[in-house]
């Protein structure tokens, strides 16, 4: 071969090898996304003949499930259909704020009539996660998680799958809100109707079971506003995960509690042969939907219900022993205070974190690496399930009883308790911190950490 020949080749390569890189890049861009959630109103039939105007993914409540190992790579296109902007929050994930459905962390949402975005991330850490909406509701209780824009989300592990014979996903719901005066004068959110999954308790497929099984059931509570309680007569869970993370002490427990957004992981050794009903423990929450039949193999008969005899769900009892240390020395403390202002008759009450309600709030500085005390003072008379995005953290001290190992990314504030819970810097860049509850979270309750 000449030289001149040579040099000719060699930029007919290059250009060649650009000319692929751009249509590789193209490529890239016209691949279909692994999962396409579509946000679309929807007429759902909670029990028969009876329907809830909602908004929900892919026609369905909950949306799909999404289940992928650990480490992948996955890219979810998110069209909305709908005729206001919307934006899905992938929640309980270590991924980069502008993937992870916050407007507030720069996310960006979908327009109305047809939008999209797509949105790409590492799935991790392993465990039960979630995907919401996560837009502002305000008194329009048919946005946000009032919603049937739910769905569940599970990150497999590379190593150590749990032991069962069925696994059962679970998602509890409250329907037709509407905001109602309360006797103090300030403003609530009621509902006429609940569910698990898509349907009141006796209208759905019942949950098959066989003598001796072990069921793993992973439990959401995706209720916009309400916490629940949950029994099944004549059986305990098992309580292995909370917020999808594996606790240091699995225990047994009668009852189990989730706030809005939480959690739980339980398996139940289905030894009491029979028809039951895993429901609510308040019977007015039953009455309004919210159960599911547990039917053994060769049963027949009305399912049956019995109170729990006590409520014995609390984090600590899955915690590890602490050695009540309150604090070492490397930790920097963020006190925070969560007052209400009342803000007259006919209005939500607004909320306060240290005075400060969001917008009007600046955010809070952290250096990547350092570890981050958070100190809650509840000083009102709401539980609030508080969420802090891309980050776990670690429950330290509830209400003065320390506990270690307990890892989450929702904890509930009890009533003019502290509670304190320490996480790591380790995923820099806007950080949203809020209450679950949407009406709390659209009234001020709502800051953001900031790093880089
Ligand atoms: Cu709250």
């Amino acid at each position: 071969m000449k030289r001149r020949d040579f040099l000719i080749n060699g930029a007919g390569t290059l250009a060649g090898a650009l000319a692929l890189g751009r249509s590789l890049r193209l490529l890239a861009q016209a691949q279909p996304a692994d999962y396409t959630i579509r946000i679309a109103a929807l007429h759902l039939e909670i029990a028969p003949g009876k329907i809830v105007k909602t908004t929900a993914f892919n026609g369905k409540v909950p949306g799909e499930l999404i289940r992928v190992p650990e480490g992948k790579q996955v890219t979810i296109d998110v069209v909305n259909d709908n005729d206001v902007p919307d934006i899905v929050h992938w929640h309980g994930l270590h991924i980069p704020s502008v993937q992870d459905g916050a407007t507030e962390e720069g996310s960006p949402e979908s327009a109305p009539h047809g939008g999209t975005q797509r949105y790409s991330w590492v799935a991790r850490p392993a465990g039960f996660r979630w995907y919401h909406s996560h837009t502002t509701a305000g008194h329009n209780v048919n946005r946000a998680t009032y919603t049937g824009e739910f769905g569940f989300l599970m990150i497999d592990p590379a190593s150590n799958p749990a032991r069962y014979d069925q696994e059962i996903f679970l998602a509890l719901h409250d329907w037709e809100g509407h905001v109602q005066g309360s006797a103090e004068g300030y403003q609530e959110v009621v509902y006429s109707y609940a569910t698990i999954n898509d349907r009141m308790l006796g209208f759905g497929e019942p949950i098959r079971v066989r003598d001796g099984q072990r069921v793993l059931f992973h439990v959401l509570n995706a209720s916009a506003t309400l916490m629940h309680n949950l029994a099944l007569p004549g059986h305990r869970f098992l309580v292995t995960a909370l917020d999808g993370n594996p606790v240091p002490s699995p225990a047994l427990a009668e009852t189990i509690r989730l706030g809005p957004a939480e959690r739980v992981d339980a398996v139940v050794e289905m030894n009491q042969p029979g028809i039951w009903v895993l429901g609510e423990t308040d019977p007015k929450m039953r009455r309004s939907g919210m159960g599911i039949v547990v039917e053994y193999a060769n049963r027949t008969g009305a399912p049956q219900w019995q109170n729990p005899a006590q409520f014995d769900f609390q984090y600590e009892n899955f915690g590890a022993v602490s050695q009540a240390v309150p604090g070492d020395s490397e930790e920097v403390t963020i006190p925070l205070v969560i007052k209400p202002k009342f803000e007259g008759y006919g209005d939500f009450d607004h909320w306060t974190i240290n005075g400060f309600s969001w917008p009007h709030v600046e955010p809070v500085q952290l250096k990547e690496g350092r570890r981050y005390r958070l100190v809650f003072d509840n000083q009102s008379t709401d539980i609030h399930p508080v969420h802090l995005h891309r980050h776990t953290f670690e429950l330290k001290m509830l209400n003065r009883k320390p506990t270690a190992g307990i890892l989450k990314d929702v904890v509930l504030l009890e009533t003019g308790a502290k509670t304190e819970v320490v996480f790591t810097a380790n995923n820099p860049g806007k950080t949203l911190f809020h209450c679950h509850q949407q009406d709390h979270m659209d009234s001020g309750f709502m800051m953001l950490f900031d790093y880089s």
